[in-house]
């Protein structure tokens, strides 16, 4: 099953992804998401000009082989660009594997452990009323989990919030410069407690209730926020403080039972295994696109279980149907698995990946197609050309350079 071909496609339908395709000389072909947010391009240029062309001719079915030969071969290890680009490679060589067998690449990981993934949906809104509004939309969908983000009183705009025009997005649509925030830590400090207690007294204990904090606080300010939320029993915090400093994660856990979740920055097992090892974190954010793929995700999910750390991949919008499918499949094996995160993707999107996973009483499933499930439609991957766009920037109150 020699590699024949190893293109990249480049599309914008409502955001930008990258997508590798790898065929085979029989003609099977494979699908990898390769989209790093903001950095897409750079990716882009890792795999034409240094990955693709040292796939050609390999043996499509040496999958781990091939992961050792991208990592050990670079000399140059880790990184965002380096994993995303290997997890690209990674997750089209399953793909092929699974149509070779013809089974979903779930089967091929042991089979299912579970009868669907449960996911979680963002809810968000300007006013505490308006959010209360997105939760019981996504209640009423069946959603047994839901994400809350809302507009801080004070503060011109607010992460998590999505453009009322698209739904699903909350970055700047046009600017391939960042727009530039403003933080203030007491106003929101004071806020979030109000948010989850208007959530929880309005629709009780049912559901799950997830929040991301996305790295703004400082670890003492995180352990206060942690205190502030128990009476919610918080499904979890995410990213409560930036995790460089792991060890600061003790602080945090000396003073709040309230949940962890970290790691959708993180990029290989090297950067979460103090977390984990040191129970320091509840459950590990990694994703199957930034994180080396199937092959090096499903080696960090193995050594959160052993210190019973549960999985809740990143599945944000930026990260392309492909990449949520083959999450999907990877989720529906683990012993360890805990959550999805599901944001969606804009509507074009779906013109340009046909996919199979579906949707049901809070659940996904993969579905049954051989593989990953997700096709790609490169005439009208075509129609939406790329777009430089950046994430945010985040500035205090006296211009300060902050975590957005
Ligand atoms: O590209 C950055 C986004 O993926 C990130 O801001 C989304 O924090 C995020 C989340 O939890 O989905
Ligand atoms: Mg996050």
């Amino acid at each position: 099953m020699k590699i024949v071909s190893a293109d990249v496609i480049v599309t914008c339908p409502g955001r930008n992804y990258v997508t590798l395709k790898i065929t085979t000389e029989d003609g099977i072909t494979g699908l990898g998401d390769a989209t790093l947010n903001g950095r897409e391009l750079s990716v882009v240029s890792y795999l034409r000009d240094h990955l693709c062309p040292m796939l050609i001719g390999r043996d499509a079915s040496r999958i781990g082989d091939t992961w050792q030969y991208l990592y050990r071969g670079a000399y140059w290890r880790r990184g965002p660009v380096t994993m995303t680009a290997i997890a690209a490679v990674d997750c089209a060589l399953w793909d092929i594997a699974g149509k070779a067998a013809g089974m979903p690449v779930y089967k091929l990981l042991g089979g299912q452990a579970r009868e669907g993934v449960t996911i979680y949906g963002h809810a968000n809104g300007q006013t505490i009323d308006e959010l209360l509004e997105d939760v019981q939309r996504f209640l009423d969908q069946g959603y047994r989990a839901v994400r809350v983000q809302a507009a801080v009183p004070g503060l011109e705009s607010t992460y998590g919030l999505h453009g009322s025009d698209t739904g699903k997005t909350y970055e700047p649509a046009d600017a391939a410069l960042p727009t530039e925030n403003v933080w203030d830590t007491s106003a929101y400090l004071d806020f979030a407690p109000k948010l989850m207690s208007a959530v929880r007294e309005q629709f009780g204990f049912g559901f799950q209730l997830l929040h991301d904090v996305h790295h703004r606080l400082s670890p003492l300010e995180a352990a206060q926020l942690g205190r502030s939320l128990e009476p919610y029993r918080m499904f979890w915090i995410e990213d409560p403080t930036p995790a460089e400093d792991q060890d600061s994660f003790r602080l945090i856990r000396q003073h709040t039972t309230t949940p962890l979740a970290v790691g959708e920055v993180f990029s290989s097992i090297f950067d979460c295994q103090h977390l984990i090892t040191n129970r320091l974190i509840d459950y590990i954010r990694t994703s199957v696109s930034h994180t080396g793929g199937i092959t090096h995700l499903r080696r960090v999910f193995d050594l959160a279980a052993l210190y019973g750390v549960r999985t809740g991949s990143h599945g944000a919008g930026d990260l392309s149907p492909v990449s949520f499918a083959s999450a999907l499949q990877l989720d529906l094996t683990v012993p360890n698995f805990g959550i999805q995160e599901y944001m969606g993707h804009l509507e074009p999107a779906s013109e340009v990946f046909k996919t199979n996973y579906t949707f049901a009483d809070g659940y996904m499933h993969p579905g049954e197609a051989p593989g990953l499930g997700v096709d790609i439609d490169e005439e009208a991957a075509a129609r939406y050309p790329y777009q430089p766009r950046s994430l945010p920037v985040n500035r205090l109150r006296d211009g300060t350079m902050h975590d957005w």
